[in-house]
Formats: structure tokens, C-alpha cells, sequence
């Protein structure tokens, strides 16, 4: 079966949000990285960057970052609709923020993740942070300028793009803020956060607690 290093709340659940939407099974194996030293050295095995998601295939074949998983995995499973296929007019901008989100908006959680690698002191990282904060509110607000979405960010239906984001946006600086910063995202993340196809899988993975919006 396929295995996912993962961890609830994570960068993992996109990609298992996908899974679900696509009926295949998957085992976890729960890695809190940015959290546990233990985590990370049973990460390490598969991927030495020590970060999750990392798939393991029954083949064995390994694969890290998440929006190449998701890009994958809806080319894999073209019947699923999860995804504008090659060819298709909306396919550019589908890459397009595919990988923007992951280079521009998600790869700066490994500063947040321990704002340490980058302060100069411990009493440097609440300011770190806030700039952090501040870059992802901005690019979140760039991409929405320049988007043009129906019910969906590609259009009328659920891409892995609407999950990424919607995952993605619950991380700092949260929710709240981001309803600020990305009006037209803002009703779409809410429709896939009420999608009924992931109401178990949410409160599972990724709760929607008391003040989860901040
Ligand atoms: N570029 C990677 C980023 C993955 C990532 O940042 N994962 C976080 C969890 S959400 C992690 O494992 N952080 C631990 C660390 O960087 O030390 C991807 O898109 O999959």
C-alpha cells in the first residue's frame, strides 16, 4: 500500500484530501517534524530534508513536495477531474500557482517552523516571524488580484489547487487574516472546508477547533 510520512494539520493534507477525494488507500505514518527530533530522523530515511509529506510507492519509489504529488496524482486519475489536463486552456495558470504557492507562500514555514535558522537572537524571532507573516499576507493578496475564479480558484470545479490553498491558508498567519488579504479566495476555501466528500476526512486530519481562524 501506499505510505505517506504525514502529520495532522500538516503539509501532508493536501495530498491526503486528494487520496480521499480519489478512493485510494494510504497508511500513515505520523511525523510531527517541526515539533519532535524523533519525527524528523524517521522522516530522514526517506527524505533527508526531514520535512513531510514524502510518499513511499509500493515500488518503492520516493516522492517529496507537495505540488508535485498533487500535480501527479491528478494527471494519474484524469477521470477524478481534479485537475485541467494538458492541452486544456486553463492548464498554464493551474502550474502557475500550483508552483507558487508551494515556492512563494509554503516554503517559508521552514523560517516559522524555528525562526531560529534565520534570527540573530531569541529575542529577534517574534520580529522574523511577524515579516514571514507579513510576505505571506502579501503574496496571498498578489494571487488574488490576479486571479479570475468562478465557484472554484480555475473556474466551476474542485482542483487540487482549491485544496492546496485551502489547506495552506490555515497556516500562520491564519485564516482570519487571509479572509482579509484574499476577498475572492476567501468563499472558495470556505466551500471546500464544507465539502461534505471530506467532512470525516477534515475532522480527522485537520479540525476545525474553536478559534482554528484566529
Ligand atoms: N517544499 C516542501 C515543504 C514541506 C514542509 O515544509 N513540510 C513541513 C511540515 S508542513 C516540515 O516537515 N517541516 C519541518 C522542517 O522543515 O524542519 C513541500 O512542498 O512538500
Amino acid at each position: 500500500m501506499l505510505k505517506i510520512f504525514g502529520a495532522v494539520g500538516s503539509g501532508s493534507i493536501p495530498v491526503e484530501a486528494t487520496l480521499t477525494l480519489l478512493n485510494i488507500p494510504y497508511e500513515i505514518i505520523e511525523a510531527v517534524t517541526w515539533q519532535d527530533e524523533a519525527a524528523r530522523k524517521r522522516v530522514e530515511a526517506v527524505n533527508p530534508l526531514r520535512q513531510v509529506p514524502a510518499l513511499v510507492f509500493p515500488s518503492g519509489e520516493i516522492m517529496t513536495e507537495s505540488a508535485a504529488i498533487l500535480i501527479d496524482l491528478a494527471d494519474q486519475h484524469p477521470e477524478a477531474r481534479l485537475a485541467p489536463p494538458i492541452g486544456d486552456p486553463k492548464r498554464a495558470q493551474y502550474l502557475r500557482w500550483m508552483a507558487y504557492v508551494s515556492s512563494s507562500i509554503y516554503s517559508l514555514f521552514w523560517i516559522k517552523g524555528d525562526p531560529m535558522r534565520i534570527a540573530a537572537s531569541k529575542e529577534d524571532t517574534p520580529r522574523v516571524i511577524g515579516r514571514v507573516h507579513d510576505r505571506i499576507a502579501d503574496c496571498w493578496a498578489n494571487m488574488d488580484r490576479q486571479i479570475n475564479p468562478g465557484r472554484y480558484i480555475l473556474g466551476d470545479e474542485l482542483s487540487v489547487l482549491d485544496l492546496y490553498v485551502t489547506v495552506i491558508s490555515r497556516f500562520g498567519p491564519w485564516r482570519t487574516r487571509f479572509y482579509r488579504t484574499a476577498p475572492k479566495m476567501t468563499e472558495i476555501v470556505r466551500r471546500v472546508d464544507a465539502d461534505p466528500r471530506l467532512k470525516d476526512f477534515w475532522a480527522r486530519r485537520y479540525p476545525f477547533e474553536d478559534g482554528w481562524e484566529r
